[in-house]
């Protein structure tokens, strides 16, 4: 069984990272807290509460975490009959399996509509889009160029992966992407949060990516599950960016009395992606939203 105060643990220290794994760690506590309950509805609705501040207030940015908790939490505000319990338990089953299956849906759906042979490039680490890479592989056949992602080196667990997939792999440093993008035919990354407007906010970095895709007129596309769209940001603008701590990124003693930034996410304007592909469909920025089902519906509960 795993806790919330572990699955918060587990999400803060980044043992378990990435928008989509973190969310599902997040529902799988709530699920696991609901399925050891015996007590009141209403004794387990403040649980469930209680829990869920614990899990939201562990990364900021990610807006998967705020909406599969959402999902797994719908029955809170409905005037259902069923026990609480059983909703929870139904709805928590019925995000873990979406969106993993999301991942399956984004990466064959991905591969066949930007994928082609050549060099791609990616940045981070993130399921959606390494599994775009690997399903055009084995499809066209493509080596990966793979930037390190400082400070945590997540590029890593991406160059790993990919060539376990049997993809050639080219790893290199961040400051050297845009020495290499004359030779790449297509990126794609992953997202964390994407805002109403199409704007995209993901693993630091990835916007200095898409500037240099840009310029040299390289296509730049985003894989995510339409539950990483956040309904409440209008642009990126309005999406919190998580600053963690500076040691991430040197020793203190090894930089006395200097200021350390350690912003982790950050914005790449709309206007610089071509589509993003979701499990229902690719779409531009601008026509993301279009790609959701009904907002969740918020009603008091008995
Ligand atoms: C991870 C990151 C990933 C997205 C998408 O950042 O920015 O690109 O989360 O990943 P961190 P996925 O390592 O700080 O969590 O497609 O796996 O959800």
């Amino acid at each position: 069984m795993l806790s919330v105060e572990q699955a918060a643990r587990d999400i803060e220290t980044m043992q378990v990272r990435g928008a989509g794994r973190l969310a599902r760690h997040a529902v799988r506590a709530l699920r696991d807290l609901a399925q050891a309950h015996d007590g009141s509805d209403a004794r387990l609705r403040r649980q469930l509460e209680r829990a869920a501040a614990r899990l939201l207030a562990t990364r900021p940015t990610a807006v998967s975490l705020r909406n599969g908790i959402e999902e797994a939490l719908a029955p809170l505000g409905r005037n259902g009959d069923a026990p609480l319990r059983a909703e929870v338990l139904t709805a928590a089953d019925a995000f873990l399996a979406r969106s993993i299956e999301a991942v399956g849906v984004i990466s064959d759906l991905g591969a066949g509509l930007l994928g082609k042979s050549g060099n791609v490039l990616t940045h981070c680490n993130s399921a959606c889009s390494t599994g775009v890479i690997a399903r055009a592989h084995q499809r066209y056949g493509v080596r990966a160029f793979v930037s390190e992602t400082r400070p945590r080196h997540q590029g890593r667990l991406t160059a790993r992966q990919l060539r376990g997939q049997g993809v050639p792999v080219t790893y290199l440093v961040d400051s050297a992407v845009n020495m290499v993008m004359g030779d790449i035919d297509w990126v794609v990354v992953g997202a964390d949060s994407i805002a109403r407007n199409g704007d995209v906010v993901n693993k630091v970095g990835t916007s200095m990516v898409a500037l240099s895709a840009r310029e040299h007129r390289v296509p730049f596309y985003v894989a995510a599950e339409t539950y990483k769209v956040d309904r409440r940001a209008r642009t990126g603008k309005d999406v919190r960016i998580e600053e963690r701590d500076p040691r991430e990124v040197v020793e203190a003693r090894d930089l006395p009395r200097i200021h350390v930034m350690n912003p982790v996410f950050d914005m790449t304007p709309a206007r610089f992606v071509r589509r993003i592909v979701t499990e229902n469909g690719a779409a531009r920025p601008a026509d993301v939203a279009r790609l959701l089902g009904p907002g969740p519906v918020r009603r008091r509960r008995r």
